[in-house]
């Protein structure tokens, strides 16, 4: 196998040990090298030595700047152009035979018109540059729940990237060897054009094209275009779920663990939950949060009528602003060596800073490169983010790595609402669940160009990443609901609760394990709780608030709920339902009357 780092001449491609498994590769190798004309390939083995020269490439070309070696080794800083920072919806495309199985939640355009459009801007583009060829797996490399993929791009950083972000290089292409398949993805950064970047999908032929952009969710192939939207068509091939949730366990006093997904919008706080630290008194008394994934969990039934889960990613592409010591003491601990920001700030002595660091230090030059002016610009972008490896996390959970998975007792819907939603509440059932998480609504956030804080509704936080048509996707939801399932309990929440004052009545971040004690209490049947037409609120007495002060308006506003409010945004969800006329499954239609009904009565 022709796996190692090294120049080689275009036609000297991975032959694979018997010379025929990897011929679909080679020849895909050999096609787009054809159409996109680079200078040299390179077959990524992702050793050390093949990171450290493209390191030491790109601190050369200014790609990256070294961050300060005595207070965070081997970490590098990248600056990327100002008019690439977001993932751009607008220009994401999913491209189906049929425009209807894309459905109303995707731009859509004809596989034939798409490949078009996107060989013509790939036609020579890597002439000058190097073609990197990158084989990675999404998951533990020995599960069967993992998935392979191929990524060729001219981005060094990309390749630096995708090694802290997926399990890349020789073990990748091994597996490929053996199985014979993998998803195809195209990228290049162009010449990072806004109008000459768009971002293709064509589930039907498990490929992806992607040009002009070299931002995270838009470049590193693996994360939201593989991992999610391509998954997710093959998933409901396939009788599994690839869902924007992450995965993590609590273990109690007694020893249980219980591993629970939850599914939140980009930037509403999943990193955050992912590597929760309880607060002092659940500390002593025993509790520990263990992370297994923050962004992304695909699931399928075990033999016993679990859902076992799997965390396709091997690090974490999270968002810097607000990660503090107050906030996620363990992301600022994986923090400290070998991460690669982006877009942030840094201090006078090189140190990378960024609004709600708060660390005591102060910015001196911008996201940009320019000195910190806050009339200007924040020092970090809102979008700044940071790369590393999931195992530098304190709180990683060494079941992340069972090729297993881990069975889920509890599945978790949450959005970013200043009013109406409460702090928590259980669906009545699976369907009810589905419901909830098909009606889900949320303020837009940064992760994404265009305007923040305008509440949209986004199903499962899937909006951006559904590969096919929601109302296929919530009927597939609806199919895991067989006699035998033994399907996790359902749960909304919503840390984002403001009062009168426009301050949020929740304290959040730590406390939150009180809100997750009470779902574990709810699967063991131990936790009392309030039958409403939304869902069973807990019982104030059923809430560990122990150490938490909240006014008589918090009290009322995240444990009690608004009927009158409830009814006029059952209006909203039927009518945004409706969008997917008769596509849309009948039980969840149903649901949704019979809930707008007993909000009626
Ligand atoms: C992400 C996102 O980067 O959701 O995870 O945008
Ligand atoms: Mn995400």
């Amino acid at each position: 196998m022709n796996a190692i780092s090294k120049d080689v001449d275009r036609t000297d491609i991975a032959k694979g040990s018997d010379g025929s498994r990897l011929a679909k590769l080679n020849e895909w190798v050999a096609e787009v090298a054809a159409l996109t004309r680079p200078d040299r390939i390179q077959w990524c083995d992702g050793s050390d030595a093949e990171n450290d020269a493209l390191i030491a490439q790109m601190l050369d070309d200014g790609t990256l700047v070294k961050l300060n070696e005595q207070t965070h080794p081997n970490s590098y800083l990248h600056r990327s152009d100002p008019d690439d920072v977001a993932r751009v919806e607008h220009l994401t495309f999913v491209c189906t035979s049929d425009q209807d199985d894309a459905g109303p939640n995707n731009h859509w355009m004809a596989p034939t018109e798409a490949h078009a459009k996107m060989d013509a801007l790939f036609e020579g583009c890597m002439a000058g540059r190097t073609m990197y060829v990158i084989p990675y797996c999404m998951g533990p490399i020995d599960s069967p729940l993992s998935r392979c993929g191929v990524e060729i791009t001219d981005s060094p950083y990309v390749v630096a990237n995708m090694r802290i972000m997926t399990r890349m290089g020789a073990p990748a292409l091994a597996r490929i060897e053996k199985e014979g398949a993998f998803v195809k993805g195209l990228h290049s950064t162009g010449e990072l054009d806004p109008d000459r970047r768009f971002i293709m999908h064509f589930p039907e032929e498990l490929a992806i094209k992607s040009f002009g952009s070299g931002y995270g969710g838009n470049a590193l192939l693996g994360k939201k275009c593989h991992a999610l939207r391509i998954a997710s068509h093959q998933a409901r091939n396939e009788g599994w779920l690839a869902e924007h949730m992450l995965i993590l366990g609590i273990e109690n006093p007694q020893g249980e663990t219980h591993y629970i997904a939850a599914a939140f919008p980009s930037a509403c706080g999943k990193t955050n939950l992912a590597m929760l630290i309880p607060p002092e008194g659940y500390r002593s008394a025993g509790w520990k949060v263990w992370t297994v994934g923050d962004d992304i969990c695909w699931m399928r039934p075990g033999q016993d009528g679990r859902l076992y889960a799997i965390n396709p990613e091997a690090g974490f592409f999270g968002v810097a602003p607000g990660t503090s010591e107050k906030s996620n003491p363990n992301a600022l601990a994986c923090l400290q060596r070998d991460a690669i920001f982006t877009n942030v700030g840094v201090t006078a002595d090189n140190q990378p800073w960024w609004e709600g660091l708060d660390d005591g230090q102060q910015p001196a030059i911008d996201w940009r490169g320019e000195p910190y002016d806050p009339a200007k610009r924040p020092a970090a972008h809102p979008n700044s983010r940071f790369t590393v490896s999931a195992k530098a996390c304190p709180s990683y959970s060494p079941e992340a790595e069972n090729p297993a998975g881990v069975p889920i007792s509890a599945i978790v819907f949450g959005g970013r609402r200043a009013s109406l939603v409460p702090l928590v509440f259980e669906a009545r059932d699976w369907t009810h669940g589905v419901l909830v998480g098909a009606s889900m609504g949320s303020e837009t956030t940064a992760a994404a160009t265009g305007a923040v804080g305008v509440m949209r509704r986004d199903p499962m936080a899937m909006k951006p990443f559904c590969g096919y048509n929601f109302a296929d996707y919530f009927a597939h939801w609806l199919s895991f609901d067989t006699p035998g399932a033994k399907l996790p309990k359902i749960f909304h929440v919503n840390w984002f609760r403001k009062g009168d004052d426009g301050k949020f009545l929740w304290p959040g971040f730590g406390d939150n394990i009180r809100v997750l004690e009470w779902m574990i209490g709810r699967v063991k049947g131990t936790a009392p709780a309030v039958d409403t037409p939304i869902g069973a609120l807990p019982a104030i007495e059923g809430i560990n608030l122990d150490g938490v002060e909240l006014s008589s308006e918090a009290r009322e506003k995240l444990f009690g709920y608004d009927r009158g409010g409830w009814a006029s945004e059952f209006e909203a969800i039927s009518d945004y339902l409706g969008e997917y006329g008769p596509r849309m499954p009948q039980r969840l239609s149903e649901e949704a009357e019979r809930t707008a009904s007993a909000l009626q009565a």
